[in-house]
């Protein structure tokens, strides 16, 4: 298997897991979990072959450790990044460090401005804590710019903060008044 096919099945894993269970008639939990042979056979029924193996190499090798196998290594799921209904991911909340970051393109800067970072699609804002991975973030949506987030401060006024399996942080919206462009 090569790195193109790993790519490849890494954003199939993500559509399904994270977007559109539905569109290969598979069911995730509310914790975002799907069984494994269900997958692969949903999956195989729209022609997208996977097996055991590669979802573990894809599991392994995933820069971002965007998927997690269960101890009993019967299910699958994302860690973090879903739009789905059917999931509602039980975070553990958790007190962010003084500032987080947030990638994203110039073109969204006005509205940002305006309406403060929004979950959009998602079921959070994802922030991080370093600025290289802000900034490959903005650049999927064109010229990137890193945004200052004053977590702490927005910790003690009461915004709750969760911290992904992944180490990916999440919030539910970010007011302007805690946004500074870096
Ligand atoms: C922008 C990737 C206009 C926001 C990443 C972003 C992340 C606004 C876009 C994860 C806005 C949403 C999530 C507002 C926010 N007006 N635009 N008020 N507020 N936006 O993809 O954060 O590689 O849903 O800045 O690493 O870019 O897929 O969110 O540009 O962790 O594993 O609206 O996805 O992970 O875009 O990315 P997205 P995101 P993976």
């Amino acid at each position: 298997m090569n790195s193109k096919q790993l790519n490849e099945a890494s954003k199939f894993l993500s559509y399904v897991l994270r977007h559109e269970p539905q569109s290969i008639g598979l069911q995730l939990d509310t914790e975002g979990w799907a069984n494994i042979d269900s997958l692969i056979a949903g999956a195989a029924k729209e022609g997208h072959i996977l097996n055991r193996e590669l979802l573990l190499v894809v599991v392994s090798s995933s820069d971002k450790k965007r998927f997690a196998i269960s101890n009993d290594a019967q299910y699958i799921r994302a860690v973090q990044g879903h739009s789905t209904e059917s999931v509602n991911l039980q975070y553990i909340e958790k007190e962010p460090p003084e500032f987080l970051h947030h990638g994203t393109a110039t073109r969204f800067l006005e509205s940002i401005q305006q309406q403060g970072l929004i979950a959009g699609a998602r079921h959070h804002v994802h922030l991080s804590q370093d600025m290289a991975t802000a900034v490959t973030v903005g650049h999927r949506y064109g010229k990137p710019v890193v945004l200052k987030v004053e977590a702490l401060r927005m910790h003690q006024q009461g915004f709750n903060f969760f911290q992904a399996e992944n180490d990916v942080w999440l919030t539910g919206h970010v007011p302007i008044f805690f946004i500074h462009q870096e």
